[in-house]
C-alpha cells in the first residue's frame, strides 16, 4: 500500500479536476470546491467577530460523489483533521478534550489566541472517529511525513478489509506538550462535519452550527452577490450567470489566497560577505499562486492591489502598510518573502536569498495612484492618517530606487543585478524588472538604461507628488522630478529609435549569439558539456530596437506618452499587427519578428516572457487604451476601437480556458489561448475582474 496520494498542500503535481474559491469575502465566510473525482469536497467557512482574539469561526467540509458518479456513494472516505502549533510558538498549549460529541476535541492557549477549544460534530450522513495521533512534529513544514510515517494496517477480525489508521500516543514519556493532534474521521458518502473555533472556554448559548450555520452562510452569500455587483456591475453590463460565477472566482481566489506569514527572510547585503537573516517580521499579503508561489512577491502585490482596493480598501491598505513595514535602514523593500517553515519548504534555495542592491517595479505605486484616482474625495480620517505614516517610508523607497539604480545618464534608470559574466544565458536575465528573461542589451553594462524602469519612476514620482499634497507636504521635489521625466522629449532622446519607431533599452548589444554545445576534447576529464553562449559578432552601445514588445510599450502601458504624440500613433498600429503583437487572446509578451521569441535562454529555461500572453501587462494595456480613447487626441477613436477588442479577447478567452480546464492560468499560449506555467494562478491574472467591469 502506498500513501504518497494522501493529500495535504494544495499542490499542482496532485493534478486535481479542479479547485477554488467559489466566493470569498476577505473577512466573514468563504466557500471552495475542491473536486477530485469522482469525489467532491465542499468547503466553507463562517466567522463571527468577537473583541478578543478575532471570534469564533466554524469551518464545514462536505464529501460526497460527483454528479454522474452515485456508485461512489456508500463508499467510505476518510479525512484527517489536525490542530498544530507553530513550532516558534512559545508558551503554546494543545490538548485533547472529549467534548459531548463523538469526536475527539482539542482545547488550548497560546499567546497569540489567547484560550480556545475546537470541536467537530457531524451534521449528516454517518461518521466515526476512527484513530488519533499525539505527538511532536519537527515543524509544519513536515506534518504530512509525521502522519505518513505514523499510519498503521489493522484489521478487524469480523471484516476482511484491513484497514489504515493513526497511530495514537507517541508521546515520549518525558514529553508532556505536544503541538500536532491529528484525528482521523471515517465517514460513509454523502456526509458532512462542522469544525467549532470557539474563543475562551466558556460555553455559548448558541453555537455556530448545523442549521444555524446554514443559515448564516446563505445569508452572507446573498451579501456577497450584492457587493459583488454593487462593485462590478456585471449583470448590469449584461453578464449572464456563468460569466458572473467566474469572475466572482477569480476574485475570492485572490482575496482567498490572502495569507498571514511570519519569520525572517534570507539577504545578501552588500555590506556582508555571507546571507544574513533578517528580523522576524510578518507579513499580511495576497499570493500569486496558492499550490506554486505560497508567498508574497512585491511587484505581484501592487497588481493584487488594483484588484483589492475596490474590494476592499481597508484590508489593501493594510497589506500595504505591512510590506512598508518590511523596508530597511537604507528604503529596500525584498522582492521575495519567504516567510516561516511552511514558505520555505515550497522554494528552491536558489530563490531564498535576497540582494538588498536588487529592485523590483514599484508597483504599489499605481495601487496608491489607483486608490487616489477612485477614493480621493471619500477617504475616512483614519484611512488619510495611515497614508501620513506610510509617506515617510515611500519617501525612502523612492529615494532608494532614485539613488541606487540611476542610470549613467542625466534622467536615466538601470536594473541593477544583471550577470555580466554568465556564460550559460542566451541573454543574461534581469529579474529585478519582474520579466526575467524579456530581451535586454545583451552584455550588461554600467552604461545601460532601461525604459521601463524610467517610466516607473515617472509614475512613483507623480503618486509622490500626489500623496504629499493630499497629507500637507511640501511636495515640489517629486512634482519636479514628475515633470522631468513626464517630459517626452527627454524619454524620447533617452529612448526612441528612429530606425524601428519604437521605444527601446539602450546598452552594449548584439543580436549574433547562439547557444552551442562545446565540442568533446577527446580523453579530458570531467567535461561539462552544457550548452554555452558564444557571440558571433562584437556587441557595441546601441538602442536595443530589434526586439518588439511589453518593454517597448511601457511610455503607452505607464500612460506617460502624450496624446497628442505620433509615437502613440505609431505604437498603436503596432500592436494590432498580427505579426507582432497582437492575438485573438490578449498582447504577446514578444513579437514573432523578435531574435529571441520564444527562444530558450538556457539549455534548461523554456522562454517566459518571450511570447506568452501575461494578463498584468494586458491590463495595464487596456487601462491605457480606456485612458487615450478619453483623451482629447488624434488617435482617440483608434484607441477606443481598439481598446473594445483586446478587452472582449482577454476576457472570453481567460473565461473559456477556466471553464475548459478548471483554473484560471499564469500566462497564456500566444497560438492556441491555452493556460500556460502554472494553476491556479490567481494573482494578477484575476484582474480579468476589473477588465470584465471596466474599473481602472
Ligand atoms: C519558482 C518553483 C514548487 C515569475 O508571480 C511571481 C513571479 C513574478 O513576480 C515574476 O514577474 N513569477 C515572474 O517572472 C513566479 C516566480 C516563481 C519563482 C520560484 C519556484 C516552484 O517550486
Amino acid at each position: 500500500m502506498t500513501f504518497s496520494h494522501l493529500r495535504h498542500w494544495c499542490e499542482q503535481s496532485d493534478n486535481l479536476d479542479r479547485y477554488g474559491w467559489l466566493q470569498h469575502d476577505g473577512l466573514n465566510f468563504g466557500i471552495q470546491e475542491i473536486v477530485d473525482s469522482p469525489f467532491i469536497l465542499t468547503t466553507s467557512f463562517v466567522k463571527k467577530n468577537s473583541v478578543n482574539h478575532g471570534g469564533d469561526w466554524t469551518a464545514r467540509i462536505d464529501v460526497r460523489a460527483m454528479p454522474g458518479y452515485e456508485a461512489y456513494n456508500n463508499e467510505e472516505v476518510s479525512l484527517i483533521w489536525y490542530v498544530a502549533l507553530d513550532e516558534d510558538a512559545r508558551d503554546a498549549n494543545i490538548w485533547l478534550s472529549n467534548f459531548e460529541t463523538t469526536f475527539t476535541g482539542v482545547k488550548g492557549e497560546t499567546s497569540g489566541l489567547g484560550q480556545f477549544s475546537i470541536k467537530l460534530t457531524n451534521h449528516s450522513g454517518v461518521t466515526d472517529s476512527e484513530s488519533f495521533l499525539i505527538t511532536k512534529a519537527p515543524g509544519l513544514n513536515l506534518l504530512r511525513e509525521v502522519i505518513v510515517s505514523s499510519l498503521r494496517l489493522v484489521s478487524n477480525k469480523s471484516e476482511s478489509k484491513k484497514r489504515v489508521v493513526l497511530a495514537g500516543n507517541l508521546l515520549q514519556d518525558d514529553e508532556k506538550n505536544p503541538n500536532f493532534i491529528a484525528t482521523q474521521i471515517t465517514g460513509i458518502l454523502p456526509f458532512t462535519l462542522d469544525v467549532m473555533f470557539e474563543s475562551g472556554f466558556q460555553t455559548r448559548e448558541e453555537t455556530l452550527t448545523g442549521h444555524k450555520y446554514t443559515q448564516l452562510l446563505a445569508k452572507h452569500q446573498i451579501d456577497f452577490d450584492e457587493k459583488f455587483e454593487n462593485i462590478y456591475n456585471l449583470r448590469n453590463k449584461g453578464y449572464d450567470v456563468k460569466s458572473i460565477k467566474f469572475a466572482q472566482a477569480a476574485l475570492s481566489n485572490l482575496v482567498g489566497g490572502i495569507g498571514y506569514f511570519y519569520g525572517a527572510s534570507m539577504v545578501q547585503s552588500s555590506y556582508t560577505n555571507e546571507p544574513v537573516n533578517y528580523w522576524n517580521s510578518a507579513l499580511y499579503t495576497a499570493v500569486p499562486s496558492r499550490s506554486f508561489f505560497p508567498r508574497g512577491f512585491l511587484w505581484d502585490e501592487g497588481f493584487h492591489g488594483l484588484l483589492l482596493s475596490k474590494w476592499d480598501l481597508d484590508i489593501e491598505l493594510d497589506i500595504i502598510a505591512h510590506w512598508m513595514d518590511l523596508m530597511n535602514a537604507e528604503g529596500w523593500i525584498p522582492r521575495e518573502l519567504i516567510l516561516g517553515s511552511e514558505a520555505l519548504a515550497k522554494v528552491p534555495s536558489e530563490f531564498v536569498v535576497q540582494r538588498n542592491t536588487n529592485a523590483n517595479p514599484p508597483t504599489f505605486f499605481i495601487t496608491l495612484e489607483y486608490i487616489l484616482d477612485n477614493y480621493e474625495d471619500v477617504l475616512t480620517q483614519k484611512q488619510l492618517d495611515l497614508l501620513e505614516r506610510l509617506y515617510p517610508r515611500l519617501q525612502a523607497w523612492f529615494s532608494w530606487f532614485n539613488t541606487t539604480q540611476k542610470g549613467a545618464m542625466p534622467g536615466s534608470y538601470r536594473w541593477k543585478g544583471r550577470d555580466p559574466l554568465t556564460q550559460k544565458e542566451l541573454n543574461p536575465r534581469t529579474m529585478s524588472s519582474g520579466l526575467d528573461d524579456y530581451p535586454r542589451a545583451s552584455h550588461p553594462t554600467e552604461d545601460e538604461r532601461h525604459i521601463d524602469l524610467y517610466c516607473w519612476m515617472a509614475v512613483a514620482a507623480s503618486t509622490m507628488h500626489r500623496i504629499g499634497s493630499l497629507i500637507g507636504q511640501d511636495t515640489s521635489k517629486y512634482e519636479t522630478t514628475s515633470k522631468y521625466l513626464k517630459d517626452n522629449r527627454m524619454m524620447n532622446k533617452l529612448h526612441w529609435s528612429s530606425y524601428s519607431q519604437t521605444y527601446a533599452d539602450y546598452g552594449l548589444h548584439t543580436d549574433a549569439l547562439a547557444l552551442k554545445r562545446p565540442d568533446i576534447v577527446p580523453r579530458s576529464p570531467n567535461q561539462n558539456r552544457e550548452m554555452i553562449r558564444v557571440t558571433l559578432k562584437n556587441p557595441e552601445y546601441r538602442l536595443v530596437d530589434s526586439s518588439f514588445g511589453y518593454v517597448s510599450l511601457f511610455p503607452f502601458l505607464l500612460r506617460i506618452l502624450d496624446a497628442n504624440s505620433e509615437k502613440l500613433g505609431m505604437i498603436l498600429e503596432k500592436i494590432v499587427k498580427p505579426e507582432l503583437l497582437w492575438t485573438n487572446y490578449g498582447l504577446r509578451s514578444l513579437s514573432t519578428n523578435s531574435p529571441l521569441y520564444m527562444k530558450r535562454n538556457t539549455e534548461h529555461d523554456p522562454p517566459y516572457w518571450r511570447g506568452a500572453i501575461w494578463i498584468n501587462m494586458n491590463y495595464l494595456a487596456v487601462r491605457a487604451l480606456h485612458f487615450y480613447s478619453n483623451e482629447a487626441g488624434p488617435f482617440q477613436s483608434k484607441a477606443a476601437t481598439i481598446y473594445k477588442e483586446l478587452r472582449s479577447n482577454l476576457v472570453e478567452n481567460i473565461m473559456k480556458q477556466y471553464y475548459k480546464s478548471g483554473y484560471i492560468w499564469e500566462q497564456y499560449n500566444d497560438k492556441t489561448g491555452e493556460g500556460s506555467g502554472c494553476r491556479p494562478f490567481t494573482g494578477w491574472s484575476a484582474l480579468v475582474v476589473n477588465i470584465m467591469s471596466e474599473k481602472y
